[in-house]
């Protein structure tokens, strides 16, 4: 069981866990993150996290499955000292630190399915979802939602995921302790946060590249009406994907939906 006095402490870093914050039950994460951020006059490194969530979302309003009791739904906020435009890397960021800290697992290989999709193999254990808000006096915030199922039964996921989505359980068959994989990927979000800071980020998308399983594979991506279909070649500095399309032209992209055409 997840409660306010076992996590209070999950971590605390220079920035993230300046205060750590537990519901029970919340509609989203998110829109917690964000009515505690705009009161707070330094609301960067605040982390808040639900053992379940009512009306858990995804992008473009899709729904995020939230039960309670098995999963980790959290939501941190940031304000880093770069551009909107340049704030593109951060779903990569924080999807590269979920991966790393659930590697650390035995039989768990997770990858990324660019920019916001947790894999192991090739089903869906974990999502991302950052929002740009605008907080206490109109100063910026990014407010980074994340959902990862940890101890999820399989004939416990709803019909419509099922075919596409896993748990960290489903996938090595132990328990996982999710106040500390919490702890292990608040650590390595900070660290990445750091560096990302510190303005190295074409050295930190490099060590990233290596997880991302869609690299070198046939997709279309889907961004608002348009479809683009190419090979994905690689990662850009700002954590964008480049794509070769069949006409020999590259195009680089920041979001969308990816499909895998081909492997
Ligand atoms: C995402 O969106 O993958 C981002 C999910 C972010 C969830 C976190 S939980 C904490 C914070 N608070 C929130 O309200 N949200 C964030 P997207 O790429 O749009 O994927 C959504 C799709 O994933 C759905 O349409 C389903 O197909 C699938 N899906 C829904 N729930 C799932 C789950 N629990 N596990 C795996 N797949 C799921």
């Amino acid at each position: 069981m997840i409660s306010q006095e076992n996590i209070k402490d999950v971590f605390k870093g220079d920035i993230i866990g300046s205060d750590i914050i537990f519901c029970e039950s919340t509609s989203s994460t998110n829109d917690m993150a964000l009515e505690i951020g705009r009161k707070r006059e330094q609301p960067e490194g605040i982390v808040v996290v639900a053992d379940s969530q009512t009306r858990g979302r995804g992008r473009l309003g899709r729904k995020w499955i939230s039960p309670s009791g098995v999963n980790l739904y959290f939501s941190v906020i940031l304000q880093p000292p770069f551009s909107q435009q340049e704030s593109t890397i951060l779903p990569l960021a924080a999807a590269a630190s979920a991966v790393n800290a659930i590697k650390g697992y035995p039989g768990l290989n997770a990858n990324i399915k660019w920019p916001n999709d947790i894999l192991i193999g090739n089903k869906k254990t974990g999502g991302i979802l950052v929002e740009h808000k605008s907080g206490h006096d109109k100063t910026d915030m990014l407010i980074i939602g994340m959902g990862i199922n940890v101890n999820m039964t399989l004939d416990s996921l709803p019909d419509d995921i099922m075919p596409i989505a896993t748990s960290l359980m489903i996938e090595n068959g132990s328990e996982v302790d999710r106040i500390k994989l919490l702890g292990g990927l608040l650590a390595e979000l900070e660290s990445s946060y750091k560096l990302l800071i510190k303005g190295d980020k074409q050295s930190l998308v490099n060590k990233w590249a290596d997880s991302v399983s869609t690299i070198g594979k046939e997709i279309s991506v889907k961004i608002n009406n348009q479809i683009i279909s190419g090979t994905a070649r690689a990662l850009t500095g700002s954590g964008g994907l480049l794509i070769r399309m069949p006409d020999g032209k590259e195009k680089t992209i920041t979001a969308g939906d990816v499909t895998i055409i081909k492997k």
